[in-house]
């Protein structure tokens, strides 16, 4: 284990595969074992883990990068062989709950993509908020052919994003989608020349730390609730984050700010 990067602002210790960086209310988590590819193995699912749960408030956005050539590739197969049926479960759930903090945690983050974004590489992109992917960037999940299955809620996020019928597609022929294809798809919501993903990512990630708490936490806690229940639900569950969110004194003074023209107004960017 390694301290997060001194004076980062972090008081939680990180294995060496992680570094954490501050800048003002923003985060930077990198994947820092570029020697693997960034490949996933368990003391980095815990590091993970801890980084979210231990996220301080004055936080309000992350992004998360990746040292070397490539974002991420998936999980350390090294590890995968020694495990019994038991095993497997536990450690796929490990994983879940390390992504469901980065999913429903305390600050919405924006991941920075390029290079090889496969298998659980990809897993951890599709939990997250917002995703920068630069012109290098490719997208695969190799766990068919490796003989295995996604066990980091790749089953439950990517259909999401990407369609059952695409995923189906990529697991069963091993197809690659290249960054044009990937953001065609949905799979990045922003695709920039290579070299520009960690600056896209902070000017984002500062954009969104400038918004209401109560808004970033409804977008990012409630929407995808409400996106995954009934019609009838959804409308009710809407009228009360809707009614909640205008309750809040922010709001309130950024609705004044506005009718009183101190405001931006919404521009075409
Ligand atoms: C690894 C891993 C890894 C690289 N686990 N060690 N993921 C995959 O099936 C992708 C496997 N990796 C690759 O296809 C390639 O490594 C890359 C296309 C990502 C990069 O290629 P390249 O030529 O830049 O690097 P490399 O020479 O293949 O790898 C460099 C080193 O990283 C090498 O180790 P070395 O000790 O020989 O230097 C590789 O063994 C090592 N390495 N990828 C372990 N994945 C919760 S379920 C999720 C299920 C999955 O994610 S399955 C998908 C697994």
């Amino acid at each position: 284990m390694s301290a997060a990067k001194s004076g980062s602002g972090f008081d939680i210790q990180l294995p060496r595969s992680l570094k954490a960086e501050r800048r003002d209310d923003i985060a930077i988590l990198w994947l820092a074992r570029a020697e693997k590819r960034n490949a996933i193995d368990d003391p980095t699912v815990f590091g993970i883990e801890a980084f979210f749960t231990a996220l301080p408030d004055a936080v309000k956005a992350v992004v998360l990068a990746a040292e070397g050539e490539h974002f991420c590739a998936g999980l350390d197969l090294g590890e995968l062989s020694e495990r019994d049926i038991a095993q497997g479960i536990a450690h796929s759930r490990s994983w879940h709950r390390a992504f469901e903090r980065i999913e429903f945690g305390k600050a919405p983050v924006v991941a920075v993509l390029h290079g090889a974004v496969v298998g659980g590489g990809l897993e951890i992109a599709a939990a997250c908020h917002v995703r920068v992917a630069e012109t290098s960037a490719y997208y695969a999940l190799p766990e068919g052919s490796r003989g295995i299955f996604v066990g980091g809620g790749g089953a439950v996020r990517l259909p999401r994003l990407i369609g059952t019928a695409r995923m189906m597609d990529m697991m069963l022929t091993g197809r690659t989608y290249d960054a044009a294809e990937g953001q065609a798809i949905g799979i990045s919501h922003y695709l920039v020349p290579a070299d520009a993903g960690l600056a896209k990512g902070i000017e984002l990630a500062k954009h969104i730390a400038g918004n209401a708490p109560m808004t970033n936490f409804a977008v990012t806690h409630v929407l995808p609730r409400i996106a995954a229940s009934d019609p009838a639900a959804g409308y009710v569950t809407e009228a009360l984050i809707s009614a909640i969110a205008q309750g809040d004194e922010e709001a309130k003074a950024r609705l004044k700010a506005f009718l009183e023209k101190r405001a931006p107004k919404t521009v075409r960017s």
